[in-house]
This record gives C-alpha cells, sequence and structure tokens, in this order.
C-alpha cells in the first residue's frame, strides 16, 4: 500500500497519526545511532526529514541510516531542491500556496521533476501553507513570503480549496520551526470540515496537549520538530 492509501486509510478510520521532524542541520553525525534508537523507540507513526535551511550535508547519510535502522516510514520534506534522496520512501512535493514566490510555487518544482519523474520514491503532491504565528520564521524569510495572518480563517480555507482544486493531494499547515504559537485551532477546524485529503498541521508544538488540540481540531497528522530535539516529547 502507498503512505497516501494509508494515510487515507487512517483519516477514515479517525486513526491520528504523528510524526517526528528531523533537521539535518541539527543532528550531530555522532549521535545518530542515539536519535534513531530515539525515534524507534517512540510511538511516531512516521518520520519527516528536511529543513528550510541547510548548510550540512547531512541527509544522505540520515536518510540511509534511518532506512537502515528504523522501521517507520521515511518522508523527504524537502526545503530545497538539493534535499532529495531516492532512498526514502516517500516526498512532499509541496508547492508553497500561501505565498506569491513563483520559485516556491512552480519554480523548485520544475527543477526537481527531472529527478523525480522516473524515481521509485512515492511523490505525494502537497499544498504547503505558512501560517502566521507571532514571530517571523525561516521558512518565511527562505522563500520571501507572507504567511496567512492568524485570523484570516477564510484566506486560509479559501487557499487550502484551491490547493484541493489544482489537485494537491494533501494539506500541510506550517506555522514554522519554533513557532511561538501553532496553527490556530480555528484554521485547522475550517479546513478539515472541508477538505477531502489528509491534513498535516506542524510548527510550534511542545507538548501532548497541543498536539492533542490540533488533533482535536481536525489534522490527521501532527508533526513535532524542537521538543522532540530537545527530548520534551513524549506521548
Ligand atoms: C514542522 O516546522 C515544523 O512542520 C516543526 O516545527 O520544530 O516547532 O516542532 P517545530
Amino acid at each position: 500500500m502507498t503512505l497516501y492509501r494509508y494515510f487515507l486509510k487512517q483519516k477514515k478510520n479517525s486513526h491520528k497519526l504523528w510524526g517526528i521532524l528531523v533537521d539535518p542541520d541539527k543532528v550531530n553525525v555522532k549521535n545518530i545511532p542515539e536519535l534513531i534508537y530515539k525515534i524507534q523507540n517512540s510511538s511516531a507513526n512516521l518520520v519527516l526529514i528536511g529543513g528550510s535551511f541547510l548548510r550540512k550535508d547531512n541527509l544522505s547519510l540520515l536518510v540511509r541510516q534511518l532506512k537502515k535502522n528504523c522501521q517507520k516510514p521515511l518522508i523527504i520534506f524537502p526545503g530545497s531542491t538539493t534535499q532529495i534522496s531516492q532512498e526514502a520512501d516517500a516526498l512532499l512535493f509541496l508547492s508553497l500556496i500561501s505565498g506569491r514566490n513563483p520559485d516556491y510555487l512552480i519554480g523548485k518544482q520544475v527543477e526537481a521533476a527531472p529527478l523525480l519523474f522516473n524515481s521509485s520514491l512515492e511523490i505525494i503532491p502537497t499544498a504547503y501553507l505558512l501560517i502566521e504565528n507571532g514571530r517571523s520564521t525561516s521558512v518565511e524569510y527562505v522563500s520571501q513570503t507572507k504567511p496567512i495572518p492568524r485570523k484570516k480563517t477564510d484566506l486560509a480555507l479559501a487557499t487550502a480549496m484551491a490547493g484541493q482544486l489544482l489537485g494537491l493531494k494533501m494539506i500541510y499547515l506550517e506555522a514554522g520551526s519554533g513557532a511561538k504559537k501553532p496553527v490556530p485551532t480555528n484554521i485547522i477546524k475550517s479546513i478539515a470540515k472541508k477538505i477531502k485529503g489528509p491534513i498535516i498541521v506542524g510548527g510550534g508544538i511542545k507538548n501532548k496537549k497541543q498536539l492533542l488540540k490540533a488533533w482535536n481540531a481536525g489534522a490527521d497528522i501532527v508533526i513535532i520538530g524542537s521538543a522532540f530535539e530537545k527530548d520534551n516529547f513524549n506521548l
């Protein structure tokens, strides 16, 4: 079964999922075995790997080690076209539709397409929406786009609707890594009511209470990055 089908099935059965985001830049090579052990022994259903701005060249090594030593599905969450590894299970083919920067709407996708077209990676077309979180984030700066204001639920919903009409199969609501405030539940709720595909929510989720809030509002998959890195997260 493809991962996307698995996500749809879990959604249908109201079985909520959570995933760990591994930012290769934040990983020290000598700590990789320990990190993988921690991930493997967590209750997470999946692992995302990627970052909006990478200075280190760790991604391929980490993908290889994760594939070898961890049984959880591994999905590339690419911040740029250099973050592609054919050894993962899937790749979120993101289009940053909350922004108006053509590079992140279609430019990077054109650059990456020849590498992905015949690849055995499962490619999951995903609408990526940045939501304002109270402080500016790396992803905003790197993509040179403005997030959707937190109070503009209608704009967020219209953007998600456009994503579905464009054929994007999942919606990723992103407050940004280390966000002050996670994506507002009103936005998650209104999108979950209308949109068919699985909804991923991430950014600034630090504890179980916040994760449950996102799940209860309608998120199908919640992503935890910083809190897991800091050993602050347990479910
Ligand atoms: C994934 O950017 C997030 O969507 C990760 O954010 O590091 O704040 O968990 P945190």
